[in-house]
């Protein structure tokens, strides 16, 4: 593969200026230039953008508020928004002129910047090149190998865009088909959040909507590069800061968005000369895989506030009404922080006991915290037992379930967490079985699907034959590049349903389809009619969302109207679902949605189009513990940084943070620019502490190759990367996914969610030797 660069000189000036201001505008306005797009169509397309009557931002997966900002977008969400309306096209033409052996030596970026995919596809090996097929005899060839196949050796990957009539429809055609391995992003990403969370509140998404940003006294932020990620969030942040509220943030690098910012909503702060809106009280930059530590450091200066002011007869720290009548284990949890040694903790977080011991002063004062958190936390060994250990700390001071506190796992995908609740899981306890099967009059297969990490090992040992993709870029996604994109190539099958060409289109298996779609920003016209589809952002809100722009091409058909076409083709007559009458009217699928989980979607056609759209059902939100003693529990970690595959004692092995840059929407990567962190022209770039280079004899810019350690006798290496010195933590390094990937083995992963441990790879760093 061509090296994700764009100059032989990148610039890397670490960015010390606010986040949001003119610099995201210019950004803005750069990237409508690139993609050859006029501007009024921009400004057009981007005042729907998160607004009721409008669509839902394709880009994360943050809250839409009631009543929207003049520009309810950022940076990023509009740079996603162009992406998607961009004028180029990946048609007939580009396939004619390309073969697949050739697109294999391009960049991520060079792939997805040939625009949007206009014809169905299918690849032709004779010729090493995709052929255009009409769609009817794409489905009919795609039913009829499904139906030669054992639908437990075919996987149904979807990533977080898909909306919630699509994904409902699409868990429901592989159950009938018969297979429950219907991975999704969220393996990726927050399955530790949605593993962890019930085991101690009982449910498995967050407890705050905006109203409790609004009215929230103090926040923590761990491991969530806001600035980047979810941008919109700043401006709750800002406000929370202007009134006064501490916000402490733990991040082993300084991330701009939570250090300063300046609202491009505002004329009078854009035109000010100052500096913006300090957003971190304090920021902390511990160590990788710190946290728990960390939070064991705050909690003891909690117990010893606790102790001081019950000695004083002043009022409690600790909120023992709400541990006495709603909390199970907590002696536990005390005995283990009590227990626990400042000096261990300093070790493991790499931070002050005097540091902690600030926070828990401030923490302590607080009445109404929201801890918010990303990856940072879940893409860990230890990803459960760090968003479990961040839930003790607050249910030890009763901050859930109350008006401003509580929970705040900030999502990925835009649609990420609401395909879970329509019932894309492998797991059949997070389904209504017997309703499906009553319904439908099918019977759905009774043993468990396989997630992302189980689908990966059954490519591997060839036990998965086929893999459909309803979005996304599986094999570019997962860790184990090398060996996954050499095991694809073995599969029977690999249909592709996508908006742009990525690499994983590229693997070409016996029989090859990319399907091309509509994305969520177009018109989607079905029997004459106008097609609305609806999400789930982060806060458990249900929102609609109205498609207006034309379509990129006159052959793309919707997700929906793919997924029903396949069932048709694959599954006529094994259910009663009415596939038809569905695509002819999404108010349909939405009825159904709303049968299927009645708590949940209760008149979903009426609510879903208001302004700022529908709260779900949290349980934990209103004090009502949905966990098998009725309680919310205290849970606690095994230890501070269960690693076992770290050896920390070795200074030669080092932990690498694999990171998004502010140019890249997870494997679609718009540019070479990490404006926010100041790396200009360059992602193959290693990110170090300058004591630890100099021990190793790095200066700036020097070559460098990375070895993963491991001893299961498989070499991982990236080749001929940059290093260059940066504020981390010694005995960390940071660089870019998709492209570090390749350095993850396939079991270096959240234990029991399978998340994979993007964030503490351990590795090896060279000098490269000049040739
Ligand atoms: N523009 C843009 N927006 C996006 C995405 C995108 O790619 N581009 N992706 C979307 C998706 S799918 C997701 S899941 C979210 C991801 O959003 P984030 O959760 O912000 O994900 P990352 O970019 O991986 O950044 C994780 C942060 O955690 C920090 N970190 C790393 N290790 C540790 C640790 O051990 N402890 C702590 N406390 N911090 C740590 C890193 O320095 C980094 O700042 O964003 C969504 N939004
Ligand atoms: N090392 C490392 N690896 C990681 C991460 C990390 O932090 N570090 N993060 C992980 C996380 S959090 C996630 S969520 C995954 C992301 O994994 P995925 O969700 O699989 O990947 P994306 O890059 O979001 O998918 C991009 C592709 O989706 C297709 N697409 C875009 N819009 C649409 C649409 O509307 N419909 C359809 N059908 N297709 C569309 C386009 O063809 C595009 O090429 O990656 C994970 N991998
Ligand atoms: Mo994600």
């Amino acid at each position: 593969m061509d090296r994700s660069e764009n100059t032989d000189k990148p610039t890397i000036e670490p960015y010390d200026r606010p986040t949001g201001g003119w610099g995201s505008i210019k950004s803005l306005v750069e990237k409508s230039a690139q993609e050859g797009l006029l501007t009024s169509t921009v400004w057009a397309t981007l005042e729907r953008q998160n607004k009721a009557g409008g669509y839902q931002c394709v880009s994360c997966s943050w809250a839409k508020p009631a009543d929207p900002r003049p520009f309810e977008y950022c940076e990023n969400g509009a740079k996603a928004t162009l992406w998607e309306i961009t004028p180029k096209r990946c048609d007939r033409d580009f396939f004619r002129k390309h073969t697949v052996s050739e697109l294999l030596e391009w960049t991520d970026h060079d792939l997805e910047k040939q625009g949007r995919l206009t014809t169905p596809l299918k690849y032709d090996p004779s010729l090493d090149q995709y052929i255009p097929i009409a769609w009817d005899k794409a489905f009919r060839e795609i039913g009829a190998l499904l139906n030669d196949m054992d639908p437990k050796s075919v996987v149904f990957y979807v990533s977080g865009r898909a909306s919630l009539e699509a994904s409902h429809m699409w868990q429901l055609f592989a159950r009938i088909y018969g297979s429950n391995n219907l991975p999704d992003s969220s393996n990726m990403c927050h399955e530790s959040t949605s593993v962890g969370l019930p085991e101690s509140i009982g449910s498995p998404v967050g407890t705050v909507t905006l109203d409790d940003f609004d009215a929230c006294d103090m926040m923590f932020f761990f491991g969530h590069n806001t600035g980047t990620n979810a941008p919109r969030l700043l401006h709750w942040v800002q406000e929370a800061r202007k009134r006064g509220a501490p916000v402490i943030t733990f991040n082993p690098l300084q991330e701009r968005g939570l250090m300063r910012f300046k609202s491009p909503q505002q004329p009078f702060e854009m035109l000010s000369p100052d500096e913006g809106t300090k957003m971190s009280s304090d920021y902390y930059q511990l160590k990788g895989g710190g946290d728990i530590a960390a939070m064991t450091g705050i909690a003891k200066a909690v117990f010893a506030l606790d102790d001081a002011a019950t000695e004083a007869g002043k009022p409690r720290v600790l909120d023992t009404a709400f541990i006495e009548e709603h909390c199970h284990g907590f002696e536990a949890f005390e005995s283990f922080v009590r227990d626990a040694d400042w000096t261990e903790i300093e070790r493991c977080s790499g931070l002050t006991r005097s540091d902690l011991e600030h926070t828990g002063r401030v923490y302590s004062k607080a009445e109404r915290v929201i801890a918010n958190y990303g990856m940072g936390l879940t893409q860990h060994r230890h990803g459960i037992e760090n968003v479990q250990m961040l839930v003790n700390l607050l249910l030890m001071r009763g901050m859930m379930g109350k008006t401003g506190a509580g929970i705040s796992p900030i999502r990925g995908h835009s649609n990420v967490q609401g395909q879970r609740t329509v019932g894309i899981t492998e797991k059949l306890e997070l389904i209504p079985v017997e309703k499906f099967e009553a319904f439908y009059d099918f019977t759905v297969p009774k043993e468990k699907g396989r997630d992302t990490v189980e689908s990966c090992e059954g490519i591997l040992d060839g036990s998965v034959k086929g893999f459909v993709c309803l979005g996304g870029n599986f094999s570019r996604a997962v860790p184990e590049t090398a060996a996954i994109e050499q095991a694809w190539r073995k599969m029977r099958l690999n249909v592709q349903i996508s908006t742009k060409l990525n690499r994983n289109h590229l693997l070409a298996a016996e029989n090859t389809y990319i399907l091309p779609c509509l994305g969520r920003l177009e018109r989607d016209t079905q029997n004459g009619v106008d097609q609305t589809v609806s999400i789930e952002d982060s806060t458990a809100c249900i929102h609609a969302s109205f498609g207006r722009t034309e379509p990129a091409s006159k052959e793309l058909l919707s997700e929906p109207r793919i997924t029903a076409e396949l069932a048709k083709a694959t599954i006529d007559g094994k259910s009663s679902v009415p596939w038809d009458e569905w695509v002819a009217d999404y108010s349909k699928i939405r009825d159904a949605i709303e049968r299927a989980y009645p708590d949940d979607f209760s008149q979903f056609n009426e609510r879903f189009r208001e302004p700022g759209g529908f709260h779900r059902d949290i349980g934990a939100s209103k004090r009502e513990w949905r966990t098998e003693t009725g309680r919310a529990h205290f849970l606690i970690p095994e230890g501070f940084d269960v690693n076992p595959d770290i050896d920390t004692t070795s200074p030669d092995v080092f932990k690498l943070i694999t990171v998004r840059s502010n140019d890249q929407f997870n494997t679609s990567v718009y540019g070479y620019d990490d404006r926010l962190r100041g790396v200009d022209g360059t992602r193959m770039i290693i990110l170090m502490n300058a004591a630890d280079m100099k021990r190793l004899g790095l200066t700036d810019h020097d070559r460098i190759d990375i070895e993963t350690v491991a001893d299961d006798g498989v070499a991982r290496k990236a080749e001929d990367y940059r290093v260059h010195a940066w504020n981390i933590p010694a005995g960390d390094c940071a660089g870019y996914f998709p492209e570090l990937n390749a350095l993850i083995p396939l079991w270096h992963h959240s234990r029991r969610a399978h998340v994979p441990a993007a964030k503490s790879v351990p590795v090896r760093i060279t000098k490269r030797v000049a040739n």
